[in-house]
């Protein structure tokens, strides 16, 4: 998005298309994109605007794009959220006030919030029901629950913050800071990390510079080795007792390597399961099978899928006299992991059969993560 020039355009990872989608927007500020629905949604602080425009179904690349008012007759707005999950928007006025109102837009409601001062980075936490905002006039970022009640200085003392992303699997906020205030505040010029509840100090995770004035910032949470996932979910002060891939911080009975591997969050315990038994059916023959979850690309990480008829004898691909489990789907879920099923080669004679899901990486011993049996189905 260009602000002065008022042009939405795209660049594919290879640089090499460039394509122009929208032109005549009037100081575009901040973009959101709903994946799901595939939709953009920005601001248009000129206009008083707030807009989106679908873009079309995939494989198709999308070219020239048509915006539609989502919110007209607005003050100043300036950065905008999506609630996803109650179906709501939520954006900042370039000046003291944050508003909200239906995703399908229409009637702008009461502002929600008005004593802020150049208020930036509007993001929202639908799950924990909490709106975070930063405010540059006030060198602060504050949130508050979307239902109400008081306003809490999450990290005050910083010089001119201004872009803000929720990192909420990790816990934590990371913000830009333009520098512009001059007041010698928490990293001015740099990107800077914390908690959501601001449980512990800020962090720098680029050291300020002179000559820049980083503006917004957008996180893409994929991680294909220990140590980005391990600088994703830990303070980067945290000592190797909480960091190690043996290590079980959240004690919830999975080391960290583990929940590497599957995609649960190192320091809460999960919500949901990781690896489960199932039933496939194929030409008319079933399979027990096992469903898991594995982390796409990693460069320090086996999955083995291991199958027992009594839990004490467990056989996997490299046992003779295999294959012993051939996988059937592989299907993309959040942060670049997969949801990976695998069926017995065949199908089974026993009464039931157990599952588990074996994780070696290196420098830490295997582990196992078991699921319950899959019981042989009675013919009716
Ligand atoms: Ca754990
Ligand atoms: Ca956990």
């Amino acid at each position: 998005m260009t602000r002065s020039g008022g042009v939405l355009q795209s660049m594919d990872f290879a640089n090499a298309s460039y394509v122009q989608h929208l032109t005549g927007l009037s100081n575009p500020a901040d973009l959101r994109f709903d994946s799901a629905n595939r939709v953009l949604y920005w601001c248009e602080e000129s206009a008083g605007l707030i807009r989106k425009a679908a873009l079309p179904p995939l494989p198709a690349v999308p070219g020239t794009l048509t915006a539609q008012a989502v919110f007209s007759g607005l003050s100043s707005p300036y950065y905008l959220d999506l609630d996803l999950t109650g179906n709501r928007l939520f954006w900042g006025q370039n000046g003291t006030s944050i508003f909200s109102g239906p995703l399908t837009g229409g009637t702008a409601e009461p502002a929600i919030y008005t004593s802020g001062s150049d208020n930036r980075g509007v993001c929202v936490d639908p799950t924990r029901g909490m709106l975070y905002w930063a405010e540059r006039g006030n060198r602060v970022i504050r949130r508050r629950a979307i239902a109400g009640g008081a306003v809490q200085d999450v990290y005050p003392g910083l010089d001119t913050p201004h872009g803000l992303v929720l990192d909420l699997p990790a816990g934590k906020m990371y913000w830009v800071d333009t520098g512009t205030n001059n007041v010698g505040g928490f990293n001015a010029r740099g990107v800077s990390r914390g908690d959501l509840d601001g449980s512990t100090p800020a962090e720098v995770i680029v050291a300020g510079a002179a000559s820049n004035q980083p503006w917004d910032i957008d996180l893409d949470p994929r991680a294909t080795s220990y140590p980005v996932w391990r600088s994703r979910f830990f303070r980067l002060d945290a000592t190797a007792v909480v960091t190690a891939k043996s290590a079980d911080p959240d004690l919830d009975g999975l080391t960290n390597v583990a929940e590497y591997a599957l995609g649960t969050p190192p320091l809460r315990g999960n919500s949901g399961a990781t690896v489960e038994s199932v039933r496939v059916t194929e030409g008319g023959n079933e399979y027990p099978a096992v469903r898991f979850r594995r982390r796409a690309g990693a460069t320090d990480l086996t999955y083995r899928v291991q199958l027992s008829d009594d839990l004490a004898t467990w056989r996997d691909n490299s046992t003779p006299g295999g294959p012993h489990s051939v996988e059937v789907s592989v299907v993309a879920a959040e942060e670049g992991i997969e949801w990976v099923t695998a069926r017995a080669a065949t199908a089974t004679t026993q009464p039931q059969q157990y599952f588990r899901i074996l994780v070696e990486s290196p420098d830490a011993s295997a582990t196992t993560i078991p699921t319950k049996p899959v019981r042989k189905q009675r013919r009716r």
